[in-house]
């Protein structure tokens, strides 16, 4: 049995949300801490939204709140992808639950403390966290495993030509991450633009009558309705597949890559560049994805949830 302990650093963000309902039922017991950042909306909003989403899975993992803002640059966030409160038109009750003392780059590093050689960190949002926690702790680095993070691709971007969002929102963070010498699984557009989920897949595989579910039909019916995420009826699965290659890296082809991050302030801020024959890998990158096995996860796990 696995029993490497986990931190999900996320943006919800409409996938982000799945991606976590997915994350809570695969790695159960595993996940000691969610951090929050600023992302698909303001940090905030993604901090609120995190927490709704673990009252809504019945989860008791501490959260804690974590950067406003990337490192260098001015924010962005995609108010116009993820809407006003972050998850599209899924409307889940305000949590009361408590948020941690700690900020999210404290709590990143005192979990990797604890858990020491045995940590690993899924990042769905910007690096902003996980780079100001390595650059306040030189020894941070070699007591995390792995990270996965959703992000980048080698041959095209999604906010500007080069560029995908997350590296884009925070390209100074993500600089930092991939010269940290943690191995890293990037899973990014190459694979993610292959994970497609349809509407008619969705409404037939999930049961409305789970509250669960219904929501997760709010949040997969969000993606379809927006046309700058796809196209209609159609949606990329960018965190859910990233944590579903974190649960099973088969379910992606990985190929060790040295990927470096455009920071100079031009067209192609926020670009991964992908060097596939290089002397030293500092990642594995995601180049496609087994599109029937990763929906079959997919749904298996969300149908698992059975309450009324
Ligand atoms: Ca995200």
């Amino acid at each position: 049995m696995n029993t490497v302990k986990l931190c999900i650093d996320t943006d919800p963000g409409i996938d982000d949300a799945l991606a976590l309902l997915l994350a809570f039922q695969l790695f159960d017991g595993r996940i000691v801490g969610i951090t929050s950042v600023a992302g698909n909306q303001s940090v905030d909003k993604t901090t609120a939204n995190a927490a709704k989403l673990l009252d809504l899975a019945n989860q008791t993992i501490p959260l804690y709140r974590g950067a406003e803002g990337p490192l260098a640059r001015t924010s962005i966030i995609a108010e116009e992808v993820h809407g006003i409160t972050g998850i599209g038109k899924a409307v889940l009750p305000q949590s009361r639950r408590t948020i941690e003392k700690s900020p999210a780059d404290e709590a990143i590093y005192e979990m990797a403390c604890e858990y020491n050689g045995q940590f690993e960190i899924i990042t769905l949002g910007p690096l902003t966290n996980i780079a100001l926690s390595l650059m306040k702790h030189r020894d941070l680095a070699a007591k995390i495993k792995k990270i996965t993070m959703m992000g980048g691709g080698s041959y095209a971007g999604n906010v500007t030509p080069y560029a995908e969002f997350n590296f884009f929102a925070d390209a100074e963070a993500a600089d930092i991450v991939f010269r940290s010498g943690i191995p890293i699984v990037m899973v990014g557009l190459d694979a993610t633009h292959n994970a497609t989920i349809t509407k008619t897949e969705a409404t037939d595989a999930l049961n409305e009558e789970s509250y669960t579910q219904f929501i997760a039909l709010e949040l997969f019916e969000s993606l379809f309705e927006n046309h700058l995420y796809h196209s209609v009826n159609t949606s990329y699965m960018h965190d859910p597949l990233a944590v579903a290659a974190h649960y099973d890296p088969s379910l992606v082809s990985l190929s060790d890559a040295h990927v470096s991050i455009v920071c100079e302030p031009n067209e192609h801020y926020g670009q991964s560049l992908v060097e596939f024959y290089h002397d030293s890998p500092n990642a594995k990158v995601a180049l496609d994805c087994d599109l029937d096995r990763f929906r079959e996860l997919l749904f298996s796990t969300l149908t698992s949830y059975h309450e009324h």
